[in-house]
């Protein structure tokens, strides 16, 4: 019977799918049969249309934040670039940064979510990371100006990156009324885009199209 329902439940969700090109967002939720927990389909373009790889969606109840369970990250540094470029954390995660090359290290940010430093070094710090409050960090580091990379700290389980075709999909998602939220590190600003979605039994999803720079912006230099 489980079974019967959820195939019901994915038929009316790609038969209700809708999309738009236009900037902004196009939701389509409907109501149904009563499936235990929904998946979240997600687009995400650039204002010409091409798709958007390592976007940062999630959504986050109305009812409030979700209760996190943060996991500890790694991001490497391998041949003077951070890897991944782009990080999604639950706020309280620890993360530990790697240096794999042969030459030092001196990894910082300035932004209000997390401000750190770890000063030149080798091998894996003694120390990770925490990573308190949501929001968008800007990694630096003060001897290669050519690496940055990001970790968005968010106060949600249900978040992912989109992939090379611009896609992402939320599993898990109870059925509810949500904030959905998209970033990229392109956009001019860190204020990430907010938009209401509503997820019922059946699922939902989104077409988002982003407003883009062709290359992400310079963050400052460490003083
Ligand atoms: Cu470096």
């Amino acid at each position: 019977m489980l079974r019967l329902a959820e195939t019901a439940c994915q038929t009316r969700r790609v038969a209700g799918r809708l999309r738009v090109l236009a900037v902004g967002f196009m939701l389509h939720a409907g109501s149904g049969l009563p499936c235990h927990a929904a998946t979240v389909e997600l687009v995400v373009h650039d204002q010409l249309g091409a798709a958007l790889e390592n976007a940062v969606v999630f959504v986050v109840p109305k009812s409030g934040a979700s209760p996190a369970s943060p996991t500890p990250a790694v991001i490497d540094q391998v041949a003077k670039a951070f890897l991944p470029k782009v990080s999604i954390v639950e706020a309280g995660a620890e993360v530990t940064f790697p240096n794999k090359d042969n030459i030092k290290h001196h990894v910082y940010s300035f932004s209000p979510a997390k401000v750190f430093e770890l000063k030149l070094y080798s091998g894996i710090p003694a120390k990770p990371v925490r990573f308190e409050r949501p929001g968008i960090v800007t990694l630096g580091c003060n001897i290669h100006d050519g690496m940055i990379a990001y970790v968005y700290v968010v106060d949600s389980p249900y978040h992912a990156l989109t992939d090379a075709t611009g896609k992402a999909t939320l599993g898990g998602v109870p059925p509810a009324d949500y904030t959905l939220h998209v970033w990229h590190f392109r956009m001019p600003s860190t204020a990430a885009v907010s938009q209401p979605i509503a997820v019922r039994a059946q699922g939902a999803s989104a077409a988002v199209t982003l407003k883009v720079e062709p290359d992400a912006p310079v963050p400052p230099p460490l003083e």
